[in-house]
């Protein structure tokens, strides 16, 4: 099924369980403006009530996959309306989906941009892709959640020399550093994020969703909290037809067939 939001900023594809949600502005490198805010939001509200999408990918048109906010837009903005936005609130969102979400890096992801792949489950980048929060050149600091994602995934020291320097790294720094889970090249990149997201969505989804929760609560809980959060999701999915199905077809010598309940 293939279906367009109405709305050019977002463009929303679905396939065989796998959604693809394009940033739509390449003229301006998919800067992210009101519109796309907006389309993103809608977005993920129709990816979030449509049970047969198991997986969704974030992608960019063109040759950017974000260069981040429209800096044009800062020039008037209040700072009631900077802390306002809805660009946080939109990372956070993708943080906490129930559905597991691939950044697919195609080009610049800089600032918001990056921001934007942080929150997401999994990060493919094409070896074309460049990363950085060049925030600070314009006299601001991150502000859709990179002071506090980039430190987590990559340690302080780097997140400190990116933040406080914005340099701009290529996709083999960010893959040396641990900001991203491969390079692959630009003519494999399509197949390899379709390879991903396609291995991802034949799993259970409720077995995807608890273990996508359980890993972000070990970044922010003590161990002893983590550990009865994992028993206690651990527990919920011995009550799943996909738990019945995935121990039967092992012992069956055959390949599950999930039906995400
Ligand atoms: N905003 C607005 N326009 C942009 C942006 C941007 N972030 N990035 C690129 N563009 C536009 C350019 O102005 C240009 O437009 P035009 O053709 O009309 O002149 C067009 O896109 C193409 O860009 P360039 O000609 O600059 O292309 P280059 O290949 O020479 O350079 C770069 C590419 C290096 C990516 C360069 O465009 C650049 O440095 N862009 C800005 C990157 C940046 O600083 N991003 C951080 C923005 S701040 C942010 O993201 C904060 C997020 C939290 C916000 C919270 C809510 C308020």
């Amino acid at each position: 099924m293939t279906m367009n939001e109405g709305n050019e900023a977002i463009i929303l594809e679905k396939r065989d369980g796998i959604a693809t949600i394009k940033i739509n502005r390449p003229d301006v490198l998919n800067a992210v403006n009101m519109d796309i805010i907006e389309g993103l939001s809608r977005a993920i509200d129709d990816i979030e009530k449509d049970s047969g999408i198991r997986v969704a990918i974030i992608t960019g048109v063109g040759k950017s996959f974000s260069a981040g906010a429209d800096i044009s837009m800062f020039k008037d903005l209040k700072p009631a309306e900077a802390r306002n936005f809805g660009f946080s609130e939109i990372t956070r969102r993708l943080e906490l989906l129930d559905k597991i979400v691939i950044a697919g890096v195609n080009g610049y992801a800089l600032g918001g941009g990056c921001e934007i792949a942080m929150a997401c489950d999994l990060r493919i980048a094409s070896e074309k892709a460049k990363f950085g929060q060049p925030e600070i050149n314009l006299g601001v600091i991150p502000g859709a959640g990179g002071t506090q994602r980039l430190p987590k995934l990559v340690g302080k020291t780097k997140a400190m020399e990116l933040i406080l320097t914005g340099a701009m790294i290529d996709a083999q720094e960010a893959y040396r550093i641990g900001l991203v889970n491969e390079v692959v090249p630009e003519e494999r990149f399509d197949e390899s994020l379709e390879e991903m997201a396609r291995t991802i969505s034949q799993k259970g989804a409720v077995a995807l969703a608890l273990a996508k929760r359980a890993i972000n609560a070990s970044l922010h809980t003590d161990i002893d909290t983590g550990l009865e959060i994992e028993k206690d999701l651990f527990a919920v999915l011995f009550s799943t037809e996909d738990k019945e199905e995935g121990v039967a077809a092992f012992l069956e010598k055959r390949k599950a067939a999930f039906r995400g309940k």
